[in-house]
């Protein structure tokens, strides 16, 4: 309603101490003293945190850069400034310094949260900053200009949350998306709850007795929604992790933290089910429900990971400009090599280059509508006109519709190249790559011979380095599998892939050294 009880921060926040959760744990750090904040805490905090806000001299619509980790002072942050009708804009972490520069510069952000550990990383940048009026150092010292979190904190009184319509700005994310420019997607507050309503309780179905571990940190659009807004949605608990998610930190965390719902992405899945069967065993956790997103997962790793846990992975399809996921395999419903069907709440359409509606068997661009949509990129006109088209928005991925009514993924837009007159899709190229018992991950791009003509060059990460693999095998191999032309010419051993924050791999980059 566009009644001013719109403010996402009730809903998500203060409904549960009127329902009871008060005491409930919230949030759960699983690293040092394993600090956990509670829904009545969180609620108390935030409301101090929109207080000291404002004695801050920070202003209803300024912009508040996020550095934070997966830790407790994200959702007070969060919500806080949302209950101050402050713009928090959580930042991928792992950026650097040129970029968060940029980004600084790009939102004009008015003040900055940054994490004790990243300080290093953003202190050149604000210098040169004329917008940044306030920084605030999460940590138990700040360096000459700053405050600390528990000084910035110091003295403030609950405040009521503004009130606010459904259709206002309540945050943004920076996709860097796969070009590499990133663009600041404005969000409104009801998308928040729409991607509850929809993904988080139709098809993720978490409860409020599930622990949820997110691989994907709070500051991605998937991994917001995952660690924070579903389960805070039905009052359940979140485990946080600020490190680097590695299969030897996963796998002690779903050793000791035993969560019910695991939220992965395939490189993680993949490297999981590696380790795990090279040592022949795995931890003991009680899992229920596992979930996927970022790029398509390998068939062969759902299928070893039911093996292993006796649950599928459901994997999906979102986008940073949809919030969350709106493609997605369903509970009970799991086919491999698929991205499933509409989340309920959201329509899709496959469209050619002229944007004439494609039918089953042929392969068209993702086109989505459904109430979580953002509002456009912040000063990019042109960007926001291609990209939201009335209620449609264009995903840029293509898909094919199958005669069972499934979406499987055929790679991006811009990233198909033409071999010998034929679409090749670098995505097909490295799903046969990756079905070889060596490969762990592979990334393909188009390369020009030597007659300058554009041909597949594979990079590769191999399962076990030491092993090695021979590159003409591999070669033999696709082509047995995929046809003759497709095969990558020239195969590059590397260590890892760049990908983006959601885990797409950033052909860009490769295409840059190829
Ligand atoms: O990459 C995805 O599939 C995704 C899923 C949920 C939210 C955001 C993104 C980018």
């Amino acid at each position: 309603a566009n009644d001013g009880s719109g403010n996402a921060a009730v809903w998500f926040v203060d409904r549960h101490i009127a329902e009871g959760r008060a005491d409930k744990t919230a949030f759960r750090e699983t690293f040092g003293a394993g600090r956990a904040i509670s829904y009545g805490e969180l609620s108390d905090r935030s409301a101090r945190f929109a207080s000291a806000c404002l004695n801050a001299g920070l202003r209803r619509e300024e912009r508040a850069i996020m550095l934070v980790l997966d830790q407790i002072e994200f959702p007070v942050i969060f919500w806080g400034a949302l209950k101050a009708g402050i713009v928090p804009i959580p930042l991928n972490t792992l950026l650097s310094t040129s970029v968060y520069d940029a980004i600084f510069h790009d939102s004009r952000a008015s003040a900055l949260f940054v994490a004790s550990e990243l300080y290093e990383t953003i202190a050149p940048a604000l210098p040169l900053n004329p917008f940044i009026r306030e920084v605030i150092v999460i940590g138990d010292t700040a360096p000459e200009g700053a405050r600390t979190f528990d000084a910035f904190m110091e003295g403030a009184e609950p405040s009521e949350p503004v009130t606010v319509c459904d259709d206002e700005i309540a945050f943004w994310l920076y996709s860097s998306g796969s070009t590499g420019q990133p663009k600041g997607v404005r969000h409104v507050h009801a998308s928040l709850k729409a991607t509850a309503d929809t993904y988080g309780a139709q098809v993720l179905g978490v409860r409020e007795d599930d622990s949820v571990y997110s691989v994907a940190k709070m500051f991605f659009a998937y991994g917001l929604g995952n660690a924070m807004t579903f389960p805070m949605a039905v009052g359940a608990t979140t485990l946080l992790y600020n490190g680097r998610p590695t299969p030897d930190s996963v796998t002690q965390i779903l050793a000791d933290q035993r969560p019910t719902v695991f939220c992965g992405v395939p490189t993680l899945y993949a490297a999981l089910v590696h380790k795990w069967e090279s040592e022949g065993a795995h931890p003991d956790a009680p899992l229920s429900t596992c979930i996927s997103a970022g790029e398509a997962l390998p068939e062969e790793v759902g299928r070893k990971w039911r093996a292993i846990w006796g649950v599928d992975i459901m994997d999906g399809v979102g986008s940073t400009e949809m919030l969350h996921i709106f493609l997605s395999n369903r509970p009970g419903d799991v086919v491999y090599g698929t991205s499933g069907v509409p989340v309920p709440g959201y329509e899709v359409r496959l469209v050619d280059e002229h944007g004439a509606d494609v039918g089953v068997g042929a392969v068209g661009e993702l086109l989505v509508r459904g109430a979580s949509s953002a509002d456009g990129y912040w000063n990019q006109r042109d960007k926001t006109r291609s990209t939201f088209e009335g209620h449609w928005t264009r995903t840029g991925d293509k898909y094919e519709l199958t005669a069972e009514g499934r979406y499987v993924y055929c790679g991006r837009t811009d990233d198909m190249f033409k071999v010998s007159g034929i679409w090749v899709s670098p995505f097909e190229v490295e799903q046969a790559l990756v079905s070889h018992p060596a490969v762990l991950e592979a990334a393909v791009v188009a390369k020009r011979d030597a007659d300058g003509l554009e041909k597949p060059k594979a990079f590769i990460v191999l399962k076990s380095a030491q092993a090695g693999c021979d590159p003409e095998e591999l070669k033999t191999f696709v082509q047995d599998k995929i046809g003759k032309w497709k095969y990558p010419r020239w195969i590059e051993m590397v260590d890892d892939l760049p990908k983006t924050a959601t885990g797409k791999i950033q052909r860009f980059k490769l295409r840059e050294v190829a």
